[in-house]
């Protein structure tokens, strides 16, 4: 019997490693005041010398304490799963868990919580499929080029067409639109009425086809009907922004020289020149001017002993686009990347001109797999699968080798590939299609935790010990241990990290030796608008536990948040990144929502095809960072997570003035800046 997941909403005080705290639910009828689901079972560690099970007839400490348990695997350090028969609220887990806990043979207790991934995916119903006949193809489509003056760095298409002669008695509830650049037909976008201008996802300078079907609709059954011929278009823009050849030359070069634009990069258009200018506080600018079939120019007249900064402007007959500071990837989707560059995002281009990161740095991206995708196939090692529950991991056994993320589908839900687009977060590769990763050259580990009914805190602590390349009992060693962990999951209801009353916690040992190795675990820390001291496992120390924000700088609406411990330090929170909001998406390109854009895959249920999208969430904040500490492990392999806190707090992004970030202390030290990070890591002793 499963209950309903739902929200505790009991107020607990439980302050991060808190010692003696009664919680609140000891006070109240577990049963009924607690509807939320979330303890698989309990995770004990014995006493010297007493095993899991007791010899013939001998009580064991379960069943001295009234559990009918059965015993589980071994997970590190003398800890040990044992399952429930059934899941069980946090409050009647609480209930058992002390009592195990009160046995002289237990020496410690925690619970192993049902764990799910902290984004806020819109998990879609599947609809009925009635008996509906398609509508007939879609007529006389004409494509011209939707270029507008308002978003000149934008590709667009302008698309008219007539509705299909035959509906078959359906009603038109939109169109679907797709375009196809020479490697298949891709979903482009929708449309209510028979015209619409598409501005994203289409590049300047590349001919595509485009198509369209009618979308129609009879009782709860939809269909998508025929689509119509192909329509061409090369679809132009102003150029791409220039790039600079080799690390950190837009900064204190008498001759700049930039790499040269194709096609694509050149808007789809001739050049017609460049402008160099370089500038510095107290002097006048100095500009030098180069035709379009050039890569250098000579500045003359710069005062002699002044650094200077270098940006390099490109022009064609659409207008004219300048160069980011730092080193600007030519990724395709890169201008959707806001939280790379807006005023409250991580300033990825100034770290970038330092590093992009180095292969030797690993980053484990512990969640629900990975899927192959264009973007990541390059940057993925093996990894392991820790879903131990056959029903929850969809692939048939327990744990195994495969990572592949089978689809987290159950009974009319679909698929949420929330593992690829993490993974794409912390390292897609910087090429010249779809997302760039904050690190896009450190190696992504992906080890599975997550499965279609949420995670456990055991499989996690096996895959957490995994990961550092510690042993665990009956898998095959990690050959590439990580530097970096990410964990971007959470509980839906209020759950300490360590039992109240207990000297140890399991999560905790399992950290704590992670951090002994020079590992930076990184954590969400939850989508539940409540105190993140209440979410494990951000609530476990040491973690650097990761708040989100919206494009405006502000918590996003979502977030957890910091409360005032019994010491008077708030807690909960340590650092926010974005993770956008889609209720506040604010100066966000408009495409974007608000939202966080990285890698995913079309499946609705299992595996589909490579794709990107949109997600929000702590989830998407955590990874963020955990770029930037690969960043960081880059600059100084031998960073110590205290050396990492140290770095990421100290120059971190101020909160926007009279945000309640800042006002009420409650998103920890600021926003991740890694333009800052990084040189400072570069510098440590
Ligand atoms: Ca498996
Ligand atoms: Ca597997
Ligand atoms: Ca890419």
């Amino acid at each position: 019997m499963k209950f309903s997941r739902g929200l505790i909403a009991a107020s607990l005080t439980i302050g991060l490693g808190a010692f003696g705290v009664t919680p609140a639910w000891a006070a109240i009828d577990p049963i009924s005041a607690d509807t939320s689901f979330n303890a698989v079972g309990l995770i004990v560690k014995y006493q010297d010398g007493v095993g899991a099970l007791a010899a013939n007839g001998q009580p064991t400490a379960e069943n001295a304490a009234g559990i009918d348990l059965s015993p589980g695997r071994d997970i590190g350090e003398g800890w040990r799963t044992v399952s429930f028969d059934n899941d069980l609220t946090a409050g009647k887990a609480t209930v058992v868990a002390q009592k195990l806990a009160a046995d002289p043979r237990v020496e410690a207790v925690e619970l192993d919580r049902r764990i799910l991934p902290a984004s806020l995916g819109v998990k879609v119903s599947a609809a009925a499929m009635a008996a509906l006949k398609p509508a007939t193809v879609v007529r006389s489509v004409k494509a011209t080029d939707g270029w507008s003056k308002t978003n000149p760095a934008a590709a667009a298409v302008k698309l008219t067409w007539t509705a299909p002669a035959n509906l078959n008695g359906a009603k038109v509830t939109g169109y679907r639109i797709e375009a196809n650049d020479g490697s298949g037909w891709h979903f482009l976008t929708t449309s209510l009425k028979t015209t619409v201008i598409a501005n994203t996802n289409l590049k300047a300078g590349v001919k595509y086809g485009f198509r369209v079907a009618a979308i129609t609709k009879l009782a709860a059954a939809q269909k998508i009907g025929a689509f119509s011929t192909s329509v061409f278009l090369t679809p132009t823009s102003i150029p791409q922004a220039p790039v600079f050849n080799g690390p950190n030359t837009a900064f204190g070069s008498t001759s700049p020289s930039w790499a040269s634009q194709n096609q694509a990069q050149s808007g789809g258009l001739p050049i017609l020149g460049y402008t160099a200018t370089a500038t510095a506080t107290g002097q006048p600018s100095v500009v030098c001017n180069a035709p379009a079939n050039a890569t250098t120019c000579a500045f003359t007249g710069l005062t002699p002993n002044v650094t200077y900064s270098v940006s390099l402007s490109v022009r064609n007959a659409r207008g004219a686009a300048v160069s980011l500071p730092g080193v600007t990837p030519l990724d395709a989707l890169f201008k959707q990347q806001w939280y790379l560059t807006s005023p409250f995002g991580i300033n990825a281009t100034n770290a970038w001109s330092k590093t992009m990161g180095s292969k030797s740095v690993v980053v484990a991206v512990i969640d629900s797999g990975i899927t192959a995708h264009p973007d990541l196939d390059n940057q993925v090692i093996p990894g392991y699968d820790f879903v131990s529950d056959v029903a929850s991991s969809n692939d048939g056994d327990g744990w195994d080798a495969n990572n592949a993320d089978p689809g987290d589908f159950i009974a009319g839900e679909a698929s949420s590939w929330h593992g690829t687009h993490v993974a794409g977060l912390v390292g897609a590769q910087s090429n010249s299609i779809g997302v760039t990763g904050v690190a896009p050259n450190v190696k992504i580990q992906p080890i599975r935790a997550l499965g279609s009914d949420g995670g456990k805190s055991s499989d996690l602590i096996a895959a957490l010990r995994w990961a550092a390349g510690i042993h665990v009992a009956g898998v095959p060693d990690n050959a590439t241990p990580a530097q970096v962990v990410n964990m971007s999951m959470g509980t839906d209801s209020s759950t300490p990290c360590r039992l109240p009353g207990q000297q140890v916690g399991a999560t905790e040992e399992a950290l704590a030796e992670l951090k002994t190795l020079g590992v930076t675990v990184i954590s969400a820390a939850g989508n539940f608008n409540m105190p993140a001291t209440a979410s494990y496992p951000g609530n476990c120390y040491p973690t650097i536990n990761v708040g989100a924000t919206a494009y405006s700088g502000e918590r996003a609406s979502y977030s957890n948040y910091s409360i005032l411990d019994s010491t008077g330090q708030m807690v909960g929170v340590d650092i926010s990144a974005p993770g956008g909001d889609s209720k506040f998406p604010g100066d966000a390109p408009a495409s974007t929502g608000g939202k966080i854009i990285s890698t995913l895959n079309t499946g609705k249920t299992v595996p589909g095809l490579p794709d990107y999208a949109l997600e929000e969430g702590t989830s998407m904040a955590a990874p963020i960072v955990a770029g930037v500490v690969a960043l960081l492990h880059t600059v100084k392999p031998k960073i110590t997570f205290e050396q990492v806190w140290e770095v990421l707090s100290t120059t971190a992004t101020k909160f926007p003035a009279g945000s309640v970030c800042e006002t009420q202390n409650i998103c920890g030290s600021g926003i991740v800046n890694a333009g800052a990070a990084v040189p400072a890591a570069a510098a440590l002793p």
